[in-house]
Order: structure tokens, then sequence, then C-alpha cells
């Protein structure tokens, strides 16, 4: 290829600060290309954060422009000093502008959810043939959690009834949301008493952002009522039925030992990447690869085939149903065009980054989106329509060839694969830890109440450039599991683990001995990776079993669980959150929290909500001061439970901490 050819088109960093790659990531394929990235004169969003600093006010939530009197800002450091024109005191202005995060983050995660719901009944309905029920046990199981009869009945009209009882997740304007069914009773009994059991998703979105208007709801209190209706529309709502309709569709994940990291690209193949969250396209780009007359049109282009790779949410649904490999996690979508091995990247919706546009550009990749909520300038646009999928996929399998025949620039691929197991789910921890002919969380609670298994930690969540790339996460569980604490993981936490070679069985030799034992006896991994971030209502679920089990409270708040969110970005993690700390779980997030300490909103969220018999929010950086929260709230829920027996925490020594550090 002559030289010309292969020249990088220069987008040159101005002179500004850049920070060492390995002062940015642990992930190692990332700084090597994050330094081919520096050599390319090409700027990722990791120089973007070094060189823009967080506006200060807005970091703080200190300001307000809810109206166009204002912008109003109050200062942080004196919080009662002021107040906004209309009179807006600091905890009105930081809890509405935590209320607009919630009412996003759930909007985002029920939009998809409602998508999964209307495939749903346009498969049923007949006027979609590419997809069909493959689950049709889960079908039954769900179908009879919401009193549907399923006994000598067509498997079409149970699927029809279910779709009408889950359709009421969203459009319902009064009454209990179908998934309340699966609360804990008192659990629920907390939410009736305080007001916040869900209606529809719209109507609670809808309420919230009137209420969270100028002039509307005044009291930081009050506004929090209706985050927490909302964030629990998202829980046990949206992200719910997400995961159920996408299992009944698709078929419920099981493990699967699964390749992970940048050295899943090959040199020599079609390299296609699908990055975003609705499972649709990437079944269907699933079917257009397998496609014969596709495969050979590869191999006539001098591919030895078409290989397809998933990066962030829909890459794990994809992994753990079809064990399809994944190249990263959210700061690594951009360095893995630094490649130059893809030819594709395909994105639908959600934490989709603008600036993919240039990098692809620059890579002569081609970026191509698909769906009609999200386009991105200097993206190539072709549409997904469920009742034609393959219309959209084919031709994406085309472009894609189109770019390896005439990829123009060098490859160069991080020699990078860790392969874990993935794809548990909250129905497989029932066999796996109960046997297929006792199937129950009895073994789990039972190993919780022997102290073995001293509780269990969901670590889950986005990476942010903010924080150096999986470093809080990977060293976070770690410490969790060294203290018998077995870890449930989503998101793009789940793949910062995977690299770090902690989703493997092997890994039990880093647990404490309770837990090692456990996962020796079982075979399994102590960190089991449940899938994409709608995927955290299996963790809701989780816990709904272990307290409907027995023997650990009455309540999700009763149970020594904790949660955390280290390295997030998303306003989605913090309704996320949310539902957490609504629905009884000590919440950690880490690199900021955006409300002022000392104020009455801190006060209500990281203490009084669990007077009220929720959860509540913690919040701390360092990944081993965030470990011991964790702990700590969990042996003070044993201690409640009366399961308590003297335990030391093995604390990490010095020369670990060193070569931790170091990393
Ligand atoms: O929903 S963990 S960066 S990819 S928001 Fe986004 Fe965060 Fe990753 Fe998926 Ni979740």
């Amino acid at each position: 290829m002559p030289d010309e050819e292969k020249s990088i088109p220069k987008k040159v960093v101005p002179k500004k600060k850049q920070l060492d790659p390995r002062e940015l990531t642990t992930c190692e394929a990332t700084a090597m290309m994050l330094a081919k990235a520096r050599n390319d004169g090409v700027e990722l969003a990791f120089d973007r954060a070094t060189n823009m600093k967080a506006c200060p006010i807005g970091a703080d939530s200190a300001c307000c422009k809810h109206c166009f009197m204002g912008p109003c800002r109050l200062n942080s450091k004196d919080p009662y000093s002021k107040v906004g024109v209309c009179g807006a005191t600091i905890d009105t202005i930081m809890s509405r502008n935590f209320a607009r995060a919630v009412a996003a983050g759930c909007a985002a995660h029920t939009d998809h959810g409602m998508a999964m719901l209307d495939l749903f009944r346009e498969v049923l309905e007949g006027h979609i043939k590419d997809y069909e029920i493959k689950n049709v046990q889960k079908l039954y199981y769900v179908a009879q959690e919401m009193g549907i009869e399923t006994e000598d009945r067509e498997v079409k009209d149970i699927a029809m009834d279910l779709y009408k009882e889950l359709e009421r997740t969203y459009t319902q304007v009064d009454g209990e949301i179908p998934f309340a069914k699966r609360v804990p009773e008192k659990t629920l009994e907390t939410w009736r008493k305080e007001g916040i059991v869900p209606r529809g998703a719209m109507r609670e979105i809808m309420e919230l952002l009137h209420r969270s208007a100028i002039g509307v709801d005044q009291h930081y209190a009050n506004i929090t009522k209706q985050c927490s209706r909302v964030a629990l529309a998202d829980g046990w709502g949206g992200s719910m039925v997400a995961t159920e309709i996408a299992d009944i569709l698709f078929g419920t994940p099981s493990p699967i030992a699964i390749e992970t990291n940048m050295g899943v690209l090959k040199e020599d193949q079609v390299n296609i990447i699908v990055h975003g969250h609705e499972p649709n396209l990437f079944e269907s780009m699933v079917a257009s690869v397998a496609e014969p007359t596709l495969i050979q049109a590869a191999k006539d282009a001098g591919a030895k085939g078409l290989n397809l790779v998933g990066m962030c949410c829909s890459g794990l649904e994809m992994f753990s149903r079809h064990g399809t490999p994944h190249a990263g996690n959210f700061m690594s979508t951009e360095t893995v065009l630094v490649t130059g091995a893809v030819d594709a990247m395909v994105v639908d919706v959600q934490c989709i980054k603008q600036a993919l546009a240039q990098v692809a550009e620059c890579y002569k990749t081609q970026l191509i989106t698909t769906n009609p909520r999200a386009r991105i300038e200097g993206g190539k646009h072709i549409e997904f329509h469920e009742d034609n999928p393959k219309e959209c996929t084919d031709e994406i399998v085309i472009q894609a060839i189109g770019r390896f025949k005439n990829r123009g620039v060098e490859v160069e691929i991080p020699n990078i694969v860790n392969t874990g197991v993935h794809g548990f789910s909250h129905e497989y921890i029932n066999y796996m830890l109960g046997g297929t002919f006792r199937a129950s969380y009895t073994p789990l609670n039972d190993n919780i109440i022997n102290g073995r298994i001293r509780g269990v930690a969901g670590v889950v969540g986005c990476n942010n450039p903010r924080m150096k790339q999986d470093y809080v996460h990977v060293n976070l569980v770690k410490e969790l599991i060294k203290n018998d604490v077995l870890v449930v993981q989503t998101g793009c936490s789940q793949i910062a683990l995977a690299k770090a070679g902690l989703t493997t069985p092997e890994a039990a030799h880093l647990a404490g001995p309770g837990l090692k034992e456990v996962c020796e006896t079982v075979g399994m991994p102590p960190v089991l990776g449940l899938g994409a971030c709608v995927d955290n209502s299996r963790i809701l679920i989780a816990c709904s079993e272990m307290v409907k089990t027995g023997g650990l409270g009455e309540s999700i708040a009763d149970l020594p669980v904790a949660g955390c969110a280290p390295e997030y970005m998303s306003e989605k993690a913090i309704t996320i959150g949310q539902y957490f700390v609504a629905s009884g779980v000590f919440t950690v997030f880490g690199v900021t929290f955006p409300i002022v300490e000392g104020t009455k909103f801190h006060k209500h969220l990281f203490e009084e909500l669990e007077e009220l018999g929720m959860g509540k929010w913690g919040f701390a950086t360092d990944p081993f001061e965030i470990a011991e929260m964790m702990i700590a709230h969990i042996d003070k829920k044993r201690k409640a439970l009366g399961i308590d027996k003297a335990r030391e925490r093995v604390l990490m020594d010095m020369s670990d901490r060193r070569d931790i550090d170091a990393a």
C-alpha cells in the first residue's frame, strides 16, 4: 500500500496538556492505543477531560437554569448565603437538578423497555417475522407471576395477555406497576407508606418534570419522593421489562466462556463493532454475519471472514446470549478505532460519544447510526426497522466489506484477550447454588447466614475520564472478594473486571477463605456478570428472592448487601442509584456527587432515607475507602440480623498497595 494512503488525516492537538496514558487507564490495550493516537495527532476524550476542568458550580449543582430570570448561581462554599431570583434555596435547586437527572435516566431505560415491548407486540401480531419467542419457559414463568392463566392456553394468547399487562408499566395513569408484585411485602409497605409505588413511567416522569419546574415543588424532601417513584418506575418497571422481554424473545443467558479486550479484533477479517444498548439490532447483525453470500463477499474482498464484536451494553447482552466477543467498555470506544482495524462501528442509542465521528474519520472507519432517535453529524445513517431488519444489517456488512478492501490505514491491534465466564442471571443463581433438582436461593442464604459469604455487593456502572479507567472498579472488587463479599456486576464495570481476569473460576484464589470455598465447590467465579445496565433489574430480583427465601430479614433493607457505581458518568447511573436506595440498598458513588455536603438535601439522601426504611447514598473516590464503607454496612446488617460473628477484615499490606498504585 503506498505510504500516502496509510497516512492519518491529522487532527492536530493544539498545545495542550497530555498525561501519560498509564495515568489515565489501567487497561493495557487502551493505554497502547492512546499512545498511538497521540502519535497520530488524534484527540480523544481523555485529552479533553485533562484540558477541560469540570465547571465547579455545576459540579456542586449550585446553579439553576429552570427559568429565564437566571441562570442563578449560588455559593457552594456558603450554601445558605444566597437564594435564586425566585427565592429558591440551595436544597430546592439541588433537588430539582437531581430530579431532572433521574427523569432523564428513567426515560432512557423506559424508552428502551417500551421499544422491546413494541417489538414483542409486533411479533405476536405477525407484523414482524424475523424474531420469535425463543424462551417459552420464561414466558410462562413471568406470565404466572403476573397472575395470567397459562394452563391449556396457546402460547400466543398467554404472550398477548402478558404484553397487555406489561404495557401498564409505561402507560397506566393510576394503580401500581405490574412488577410491584415481585417486591417483598415489607419493602412494598414502606413504599406505600411513603407514596412512592410507581404508576406508569410516562405519568411519573411527566409529574417529576412538572414538579421540578419553576414555582412548583419547592421542598427537597417532597421532590425526593417523586425522584424515588420515577427511579422505581425504571428499576422495577422499564428496565425490568426490557430484561424480561429480551429473555423471552432472545433467550435467558447462561454461563459461557467469552473473550474480551481489543485482541478480539482480527487483522485479516472484516471487523464490525456494535456499540449501544438495544439488542434488536445486534440480534439481526448476528444473522447477517452468518449469511453465506455475505461471508463469500468478504472472502472475495480478501478477508478470512466476518468478525462481529460488541462494545458497552448491547455487547454485554450479546456475549451473554451468543458468546459474541467484546472489545471493551465506555472509555475504550474511541481508542478501539485507533487500531485501524474496525471496518464499521455500528451504533444505536445511549453512551455514544459524538467524537466517535471524528475519530472514525481519522481512521477511515465507517461510523453508522441506525436508530431514528440518534443521529450524529459525520456518521452515515442506515436506518434499522424491525419489520425488515436485515435490510439494514446486510447493508452494514456490505459497507464494512467495502472499507476492508480499502482500509488505507496501518492496522495495529493490541494482542490482549481475556477469557472469562459471563451470562449469569437471577434464575441461574438458583441452579448454580441449589442444583438442578432443588433450584433455590436457600444455599446462597445459608452461606450468608453461616458466614462463608459475608454479603453481596453489586458493583456496576460506567467509566469516567476524570478517573483512571477501571482502576476503582478492579481494586474495589478485589478488596470486596478478599473479604468474602460475593460480587455481582453489570455494565462497563463487568467489562473492567473481565479485562482484569476476575471473571474466571480460577479467580477464586483471590477471594477470602469462605467465598473461595463456595466458589471452588460450585466452580463459579467470585465475580458474577449479569449483563447490561438494564439487567440491574436482575440484581433487584435476586435481592427480592433472598428476602423471600427467608433467614435474612423481611425487607431488602434488612439484607447484608451494598451497591456501588465507582466510575459513573451517565444520568442513567443516578437513576439506578436512586432505585437501589429506594429499594433498600446502601449505594456508594464515586467520581463526584452533584450535591453540596452539609446541606439539608444531602442529609436527606445520605441519612434520612435510611431512617424511613429505605437504603441511603454514600460517596467516596478511593476504592479501599469505598470497600470499607460497603463492608461496614454489610456487617451492620449482619449484626442486626444476629448472624454476625467475629471476623477480621483482611487488610491489604503496604506492598500490595504499592503494586496497585504503580499499575
Ligand atoms: O448503560 S455502564 S457508560 S454503556 S451508562 Fe453507558 Fe455507563 Fe457503560 Fe451502558 Ni450503563
